[in-house]
């Protein structure tokens, strides 16, 4: 751990003081607020949970009805100065995902690789870890806290969220947390709110998109001809990279000015943060972590009237990915005259 809790106390008493997650919050980054204003609240420290975007699906929603969750759009925030404390959580000022408000961002609790370099923190701990609820289920363990169960079944639904069911990005910290959390919390309502990935309103789109997925050895391109939320498109890249032949799924749609994308890898060598801040660099901006990322491009960037756009966008990330040596990968001229060897067997 970079900073001790005792710090992180000392630094917000006396202060009005803000969690904020990143912009449209998903399980992890709600689950990581509660736990961490539950937490607070032991050291009679009052804190605002607080967001921008909306809380857009049913699953994430089911867990803020729940336990109840007191979630404050950034419109409904009416009080807020510029010396009043913010930490931020599964997230980091200065990205793209996260509104800049108004109160100073002095602590970060992140997961997340540093994209932006922002140095002035007065309390930060930033971990290579698969979800942001293990390190706030961490500061629990380590200072023998008392968690409630339902900081428990939250913070546990959480790391299975960001974890895909620990299969993307898990460490061993995650695993530990989990037998931690496993015997305190309700596994019964983790599955009730996982039930709910996919609304019945969304399956015609759903189906309509499966059909236009395009694949060039292992990457997968899908373009979502319709609004949907910036939840949907991850969850839609989830599912795409279950398919045999996928490892690398890309999948976008239009916004106002621009497309959106939400891009995973399930190879170590493609760097799913990487490829897309790399791809999208002249057009846009991108970036995450090795299996999962997200990126924005301007549709005056893309928008060519002699080329489809879905070709400009495909060829963007193909230029990217061809160039690095991975799983199934054949450097281009030397593809066609492989010799094929027969291994003899004595
Ligand atoms: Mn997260």
């Amino acid at each position: 751990m970079s900073q001790k809790l005792s710090e992180l106390i000392d630094l917000l008493k006396g202060h009005r003081v803000y969690i904020q997650t990143h912009n449209f919050p998903d399980p992890d980054a709600i689950a990581s607020a509660y736990g961490l204003q539950v937490l607070l609240g032991k050291f009679k420290i009052k804190t605002v949970i607080c967001h921008h975007g909306n809380i857009e699906r049913a699953m994430t929603a089911n867990m803020v009805s729940e336990f109840q969750i007191d979630m404050t759009a950034d419109s409904e925030l009416k009080y807020m100065t510029s010396e009043d404390y913010i930490i931020t959580v599964d997230s980091q000022k200065g990205n793209a995902n996260i509104l800049d408000l108004i109160g100073n961002e002095v602590a970060v609790i992140d997961h997340h690789p540093v994209f932006c370099v922002v140095d002035d923190y007065k309390y930060r701990d930033i971990r290579m870890v698969g979800s942001c609820s293990t390190i706030i289920a961490d500061y629990y363990r380590q200072y023998k806290i008392d968690m409630p169960s339902s900081v428990a079944t939250a913070l546990l639904y959480g790391i299975k969220c960001d974890t895909r069911d620990f299969t993307r990005g898990v460490t061993q910290l995650d695993v530990d947390i989990y037998s931690y959390l496993f015997p305190k919390a309700d596994n019964r309502l983790i599955r009730h709110f996982q039930s709910g990935e996919i609304e019945y309103h969304e399956l015609n789109a759903f189906v309509d998109s499966m059909r236009n997925i395009e694949v060039y050895d292992g990457v997968a391109f899908a373009f979502l001809n319709f609004y949907c939320t910036d939840a949907f498109i991850a969850t839609i890249s989830d599912f795409i990279l279950n398919v045999d032949v996928v490892n690398f799924s890309v999948v976008y749609t239009r916004r106002n000015d621009g497309f959106k994308f939400s891009v995973r890898s399930e190879i170590e060598e493609l760097n799913a943060g990487q490829i897309v801040s790399d791809a999208l660099k002249e057009v846009g901006s991108g970036g995450g972590h090795k299996s999962m990322a997200g990126g924005y491009a301007s549709e005056s960037k893309i928008l060519d009237i002699s080329i489809d756009y879905n070709k400009v966008i495909q060829n963007l990330f193909l230029n990217i990915i061809d160039k690095i040596p991975h799983r199934g990968y054949k450097p281009k001229e030397e593809a066609e005259d492989v010799e094929v060897k027969v291994e003899k067997i004595d």
